[in-house]
């Protein structure tokens, strides 16, 4: 796209290249976007469109993810620059007191607001992914409050509070751009069995179960006569 010289600006890159560790996700783009009009990015997927948007937007993010097929509980999320001098948290909504708001959970993985199951009164993140994360579109995510950037140089401290539930227990968290990156091993039952799996002795049909056992009368005279009753239900 190319707008003429009289166009009045609103956003311009020049030689724009992104790039996620080795691969180049965007390369040399220059693009010109005019004021007052809308501008369509068009090409197949995986192509760069959606890293130019967070590129042209500034959106520099937390991305937690699993690396396989796994369901967590995440609560406490925060991210804290120059935590030892003169601390800024980073994170909105990182207790998940408001919902899912200010989160965007997208492609494999789903997250529900659920009642922390150990603590009545508090709510958690419940994160399923039926897939492996990574940079695009397999993950949650969060803009940083006030579109605040990284800086290279600054400390930053990410800490949250993560209860493994099934499946993968590599817990993955990254900046935007992959910046310091890390796996959690999160911690699980060395008897866990297999969440969410029939049970290893499930039986079709186990035989006759029996309800509202009962005797009548419920206190009888001495030597009086009593019956005993139940439902048996089969099948
Ligand atoms: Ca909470």
């Amino acid at each position: 796209m190319v707008a003429s010289a009289n166009t009045r600006l609103r956003l311009e890159t020049a030689h724009l290249t992104a790039l996620f560790a080795q691969h180049r996700a965007v390369r040399d783009v220059s693009l010109l976007f005019p004021a007052n009009t809308v501008t369509a990015i068009i090409g197949p997927s995986g192509c760069g469109k959606s890293t130019l948007l967070r590129c042209l937007n500034r959106m520099h993010e937390l991305t937690p993810g699993a690396s396989v097929d796994g369901e967590v509980l995440l609560d406490d999320i925060s991210v804290i620059e120059t935590p030892s001098t003169t601390p800024v948290s980073l994170i909105q909504n990182g207790t998940f007191t408001t919902g899912t708001n200010k989160w965007r959970i997208i492609g494999n993985h789903q997250g529900e607001v659920i009642d922390d199951p150990d603590q009545p009164g508090n709510k958690v993140l419940r994160l399923v992914a039926t897939g492996g994360t990574e940079h695009m579109s397999n993950h949650g995510e969060t803009t940083f409050a006030n579109n605040r950037d990284t800086v290279t140089g600054r400390e930053y401290l990410i800490s949250f509070r993560a209860k493994w539930i099934s499946g993968c227990r590599q817990f993955n968290t990254r900046l935007y751009f992959n910046r310091l990156a890390r796996i959690t091993l999160l911690d699980a039952p060395a008897l866990h069995g297999t969440p969410g799996a029939q049970n290893s002795v499930f039986s079709a049909n186990i035989g006759p179960t029996y309800q509202e056992f009962r005797h009548d009368p419920p206190v009888p005279a001495p030597f009086a006569p009593v019956t005993v009753s139940a439902r048996a239900r089969s099948g």
